[in-house]
């Protein structure tokens, strides 16, 4: 069954003012049972929803800039990855893969709660939706600075890469590729996150939003260098994420005064 593009199992009536948002649920659920999301993948989506309430549940305009930076840094990049991990393989697979393919650049599959039947079942799940080659099966290096076993990863990939997409990501990976060297672009909803703040690139936008505004991009901005260098050069992320912030107050002022009305 399929809601909005969305499979599930319970059929959300299409006229629900929360459509999308309870169909996102609804395949979590199912997925968790499945074991491609974790439980705790739940929670992590929950708190996304919250935040997204403060944002009107819409791409504000700090967020499309910060996209449009990403995609600047994914074109300028010399090995790109998009590292995926159990929320982000349930929520956008197909959106991950048109995204990866545009670039080009590499997924791999990199999780909090790892074990190898997991990482196997997050990968099917991505190979299910028409990912070609994902990296992640046969992890050979160390991310330095990690005890989790989200250290584990590719030399081909997120070992390697110089520009790392991070959807959904805990703070301590986000730190630890920082310290690498390695460009972070973060997709999260919460702007007072460690990932947010450790990030090169932060877009505080819902992943699946932001991921395929982004592919988009990447047709506008592929033949044009000089704005990709522009764009990367006069962003300042904590400026950005200042801004956000501003945004967000401001919505809830806004909301707060029409209940007044
Ligand atoms: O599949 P695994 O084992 O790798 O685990 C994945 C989770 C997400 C459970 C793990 O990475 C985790 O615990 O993440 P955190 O530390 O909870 O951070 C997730 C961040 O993503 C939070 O700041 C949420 O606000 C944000 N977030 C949740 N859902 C979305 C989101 N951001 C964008 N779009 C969402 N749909």
């Amino acid at each position: 069954m399929f809601s909005g593009g969305i499979p599930c199992s319970v059929e959300i009536p299409k006229d629900h003012p929360r459509y999308k948002s309870l169909s996102m649920r609804e395949r979590l659920a199912e997925l968790a049972k499945e074991g491609v999301v974790t439980i705790t993948g739940l929670i992590a989506h929950g708190r996304g929803e919250a935040f997204d309430y403060l944002l009107g549940e819409r791409t504000i305009p700090e967020a499309k800039e910060a996209e449009r930076v990403a995609v600047s840094y994914l074109l300028e990049a010399k090995n790109p990855v998009i590292s995926v991990n159990g929320n982000v393989a349930a929520l956008c697979p197909e959106e991950i893969i048109r995204l990866a393919e545009t670039v080009p650049a590499k997924i791999e599959v990199n999780l909090f709660h790892r074990t190898p039947e997991r990482v196997e079942k997050v990968i099917r799940h991505m190979e299910g939706a028409g990912a070609g080659r994902v990296l992640g099966r046969n992890p050979d290096s160390l991310l330095p600075g990690i005890s989790s076993d989200r250290a584990m990863c590719t030399r081909e990939g997120i070992y390697t890469a110089d520009v790392v997409l991070v959807p959904l990501e805990d703070g301590d990976r986000a730190e630890a590729l920082v310290a690498m060297g390695k460009v972070v672009l973060a997709i999260d909803l919460n702007p007072l996150s460690r990932t947010s703040k450790a990030a090169t690139v932060t877009i505080v936008d819902e992943v699946t939003r932001a991921i395929p505004e982004m592919t988009v991009m990447v047709d506008e901005l592929r033949h044009d260098p000089g704005k990709r260098k522009r764009m990367i050069s006069s962003f300042d992320n904590r400026e950005n994420l200042r801004r956000t912030i501003g945004h967000i107050c401001r919505y809830i002022e806004s909301q707060g005064s029409k209940d007044k009305e």
